[in-house]
């Protein structure tokens, strides 16, 4: 009786200090066809109500060009078996929902979809996404302000979302691990023009660079 109280509180205390841990998953994005390598994309998840996704990327104008790119989480990791690095192997956005396509705080979204990144004049792409996570009635949808994930050279933009529910999460149904990252030459409809395509890819055109999500905790 005694040993299994200890138990059942050992296992509390064990699992709290778990959800108060950071997760990382995160991997080096490279060039399409090349495979040159281009810079880093990191998800975070701190404790159980606070998300991160960063991105620092930097290329020429052919790969990263000045203006907005969709990025999504794709369902498969890149297949490496290929002769070239092929990012058109990630299939489909990541819907484990099998729902519209979407934005980043959208109501309906792929667990996949975020913001248009946007890229400086130097091609360069740097920004911060916060998520908070918050239970009951959201107060302010900001979802202009947060269509775009702003890149100037002077500095990374932070865009802070207050959402219902987790943006993603790394494993189980909703996770993000061994999925790919894509990043696309045009911007992402975010599901708002009137053709098929912002039903299901934000119509972001081709393919630019990808990586597959690792779970850094692990060293994989
Ligand atoms: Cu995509
Ligand atoms: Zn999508």
């Amino acid at each position: 009786m005694r040993l299994g109280f200890l138990l059942v509180s050992l296992a509390i205390i064990t699992l709290d200090v778990y959800s108060a841990q950071t997760i990382k998953a995160g991997c080096t994005m490279k060039k399409h066809g090349s495979g040159e390598e281009i810079g880093r994309v990191l998800f975070m998840k701190e404790g159980t109500n606070k998300y991160t996704v960063v991105a620092r990327l930097r290329s020429d104008e052919e790969t990263v060009k000045t203006g907005e790119h969709g990025f999504h989480v794709h369902t498969n990791g890149v297949d490496e078996t290929m002769d070239s690095w092929d990012c058109g192997t990630t299939g489909g956005h990541f819907n484990p929902e099998v729902v519209n396509h979407g934005c980043a705080d959208c109501d309906v979204r792929h667990v996949g979809d975020f913001a248009n990144i946007k890229s400086g004049e130097d091609n360069q792409v740097k920004f911060k996404a916060i998520f908070t996570v918050e239970s009951g009635d959201v107060l302010e949808k900001r979802r202009p302000e947060g269509r775009q994930w702003y890149s100037q050279s002077n500095g990374a933009k932070i865009v802070r979302y207050t959402v219902k529910e987790a943006p993603f999460e790394m494993t189980g149904l909703h996770g993000i691990i061994g999925k790919g990252v894509v990043l696309h030459d045009n911007p992402d409809d975010l599901g708002l023009s009137e053709n098929n395509g912002a039903s299901y890819s934000g119509n972001a055109g081709s393919r630019k660079a990808c990586c597959t999500l690792e779970n850094l905790e692990l060293g994989e």
